[in-house]
C-alpha cells in the first residue's frame, strides 16, 4: 500500500513536548484553522534560508499564544497586541536576529493597535505576519476590528452596524499610506495556489529583513471555521466570498528592491556588557557579615505610604540589601496614580530559598508611613509579625496583640535630628535592622547605598539615618 510522507519542517519540534494534552505530536488548532498553515509556510522558509538559529518569533495573545510549543527557534509570548514593541527591542539589541512579531486581528488591530502603527511607522526592520480570521478566535467569537458588517459574533449579537461599530479595520490599507514600511501584503489561505502565494510573500518577507530591508507586514485571510460556526469544507469558500471582497487579495506596497540595504551588526551580550550598560559598580565591596540564628527567616514584607516619602525606594535598598547579605531578594513596586500624594506600596521578599512569586499578601513585616497603610495593610499581617510605623505621622492604635507594632518618629528624628525629613525611609531601614533580629546589618546597608542613592551627597545622610533608626529602635525595644 502506498504510504504518504508529510515532511515536517526542521524549524518545528519534533514532538511538541510544552503542549498539554495526550497527542504531542498534532498541534492544538481546529481543523481547518488558518494559523496551522501560515505556521508551517514560515517554519519552512525558516528552514530554507537557515534562519532557526537566530530566529526569535513573538507569539501574541489568541489561539497563536502557543506557537512556542511548536517553533524550535527564540520564542517570547507578548500578550495584548505588544509584540511589535517586544520585537523592537529585540531587534534593535541583536540587529543581526531575524524577528518575528506573529499577530491575530485582536490582538494586532484591536487591542494593539497603536503599537502595530508606531512600529511600521519607525520602519522597525521586523517581520509583521497578521492573521486575519474577523473574529477573537481563542476567546469564543467575539467581535474584532476586522469583524465583518453584518457578521454576526458574540458580542454582535445582531450582526456588525457601521453606525454602531464602525467599518472593518483594513491593516494593509493603512500601514501602506505610510512612508517607512518596505513591504505590505495581503495574501489569502485558501486554494493551492494562494497559498503558494502565501508561501512567496513569507518567504519576501523574511528574506528582506535578512536582508536589512526595513519593515514587512503580510497579512493572511485565515479561517476560523470554529468561530465563524461554518463546516470546516466551506470556510475557504467562505474566505473568497466573504472576506476578499471587504479585504481584497494583493500586493499594496513593494519598496524591497529600491531600499538600500543596511549593514545588520551581530550584537552577544553577556553578564558584563549588562553591568555596563546599567553603570553597575563591576566588584562587590567585601562585607564581613555573618547571618544572625535570631533573624527573622525569609521575611516577606510590604512597604506602604504616601507617595513621595521614598516607600519604594525603602523596598528597592531592603532587596539590593538582602543580595548584598546573600539572600535571593524581589521587590515588586505597585505604581500608580498615587505616586505622587497619594499611597504608594511595594512587595519585597528576603529568603534563602528560591523565590517562587514577588508578590506578598500576607506579610511577616510591615512598613508604615501613614495612617491608611495601617488601615489597609495592619490586618493582613500574620500573628507574629512585625509592625513598624512612623509614630510622627500616623495617628492610629494597632489594635492587633498578636503581632509586635512599634510606632517610632522617622519623619520627626529625620527632620529634627537629621535636617531633611525625606530621610525618614532611611531611618525606618535602621529600625528594620534591628527590629528583625539582623536579617542583614549596618555595613551590609551602607555598601548598598551607592547603588540605591543617585545623588552622591545624600549617601552620608542616609548613612546617619539608619544610625538614628538603630539607636531609636533599639531604645524602644528595650523598653
Ligand atoms: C487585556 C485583555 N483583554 C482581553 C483578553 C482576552 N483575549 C485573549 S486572546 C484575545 C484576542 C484573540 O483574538 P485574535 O487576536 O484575533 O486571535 P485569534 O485567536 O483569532 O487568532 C483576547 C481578547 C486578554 N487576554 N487580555
Ligand atoms: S478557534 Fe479559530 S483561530 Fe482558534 S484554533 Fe480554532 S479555528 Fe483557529
Ligand atoms: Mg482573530
Amino acid at each position: 500500500m502506498a504510504e504518504t510522507i508529510f515532511r515536517k519542517a526542521k524549524s518545528f519540534y519534533d514532538i511538541y513536548e510544552r503542549k498539554g494534552g495526550a497527542n504531542k505530536e498534532v498541534t492544538h488548532y481546529c481543523p481547518g484553522c488558518g494559523h496551522g498553515i501560515l505556521h508551517k509556510l514560515i517554519a519552512e522558509a525558516m528552514d530554507d534560508f537557515g534562519l532557526k538559529e537566530h530566529t526569535v518569533f513573538i507569539s501574541p495573545v489568541g489561539c497563536s499564544v502557543f506557537a512556542y510549543y511548536y517553533f524550535d527557534c527564540g520564542n517570547i509570548q507578548a500578550p495584548h497586541g505588544r509584540a511589535p514593541a517586544v520585537a523592537t527591542g529585540m531587534k534593535r539589541a541583536n540587529p543581526k536576529s531575524v524577528v518575528i512579531s506573529y499577530q491575530g486581528d485582536g490582538d494586532l488591530a484591536g487591542i494593539g493597535g497603536n503599537e502595530i502603527l508606531q512600529a511600521a511607522n519607525r520602519g522597525e526592520r521586523i517581520s509583521v505576519f497578521f492573521v486575519n480570521n474577523a473574529i477573537y478566535g481563542m476567546t469564543g467569537g467575539q467581535m474584532a476590528p476586522t469583524t465583518l458588517l453584518g457578521m454576526r459574533t458574540t458580542t454582535s449579537p445582531h450582526g456588525r452596524k457601521a453606525g454602531n461599530e464602525g467599518y472593518p479595520l483594513g491593516m494593509c490599507e493603512l500601514l501602506s499610506t505610510l512612508k517607512a514600511p518596505a513591504y505590505v501584503e495581503r495574501v489569502a489561505l485558501t486554494d493551492a495556489k494562494h497559498i503558494m502565494q502565501a508561501r512567496k510573500a513569507v518567504r519576501k518577507a523574511l528574506k528582506a529583513q535578512v536582508d536589512g530591508k526595513g519593515f514587512t507586514f503580510v497579512e493572511a485571510l485565515a479561517a476560523c471555521p470554529t468561530n465563524w460556526k461554518v463546516p470546516t469544507r466551506e470556510a475557504n469558500r467562505w474566505i473568497v466570498e466573504m472576506l476578499e471582497p471587504v479585504f481584497p487579495v494583493k500586493l499594496f506596497k513593494d519598496e524591497i528592491e529600491s531600499r538600500e540595504s543596511e549593514a545588520l551588526e551581530d550584537r552577544t551580550y553577556g553578564p558584563a556588557d549588562v553591568v555596563a550598560a546599567l553603570d553597575l559598580p563591576t566588584e562587590e565591596p567585601d562585607i564581613a557579615f555573618v547571618r544572625s540564628p535570631q533573624a527573622i527567616k525569609d521575611p516577606q514584607i510590604k512597604v506602604a505610604g504616601f507617595g513621595g516619602q521614598g516607600v519604594l525606594l525603602l523596598g528597592l535598598a531592603l532587596a539590593q540589601a538582602g543580595m548584598r547579605a546573600g539572600y535571593h531578594a524581589t521587590w515588586l513596586p505597585s505604581y500608580g496614580p498615587e505616586m505622587r500624594g497619594g499611597t504608594a506600596n511595594c512587595h519585597v521578599r528576603i529568603s534563602e530559598h528560591r523565590i517562587g512569586t514577588p508578590l506578598v499578601h500576607d506579610s511577616d513585616v510591615l512598613i508604615a508611613f501613614n495612617g491608611p497603610s495601617i488601615d489597609k495593610f495592619a490586618p493582613m499581617v500574620k500573628p507574629g509579625g512585625l509592625i513598624l510605623y512612623d509614630s510622627s505621622l500616623v495617628d492610629r492604635t494597632i489594635e492587633r496583640s498578636d503581632v509586635k507594632a512599634y510606632g517610632l518618629p522617622f519623619t520627626e528624628v529625620a527632620d529634627k535630628e537629621l535636617g531633611n525629613g525625606k530621610a525618614s525611609n532611611f531611618v525606618a531601614m535602621g529600625a528594620f535592622i534591628v527590629a528583625s533580629r539582623g536579617v542583614f546589618d549596618e555595613g551590609v546597608v551602607k555598601s548598598i547605598l551607592p547603588l540605591v542613592i543617585k545623588r552622591k551627597n545624600m549617601i552620608e545622610l542616609n548613612e546617619r539615618a539608619v544610625a538614628a533608626g538603630m539607636r531609636i529602635a533599639r531604645d524602644a525595644l528595650a523598653s
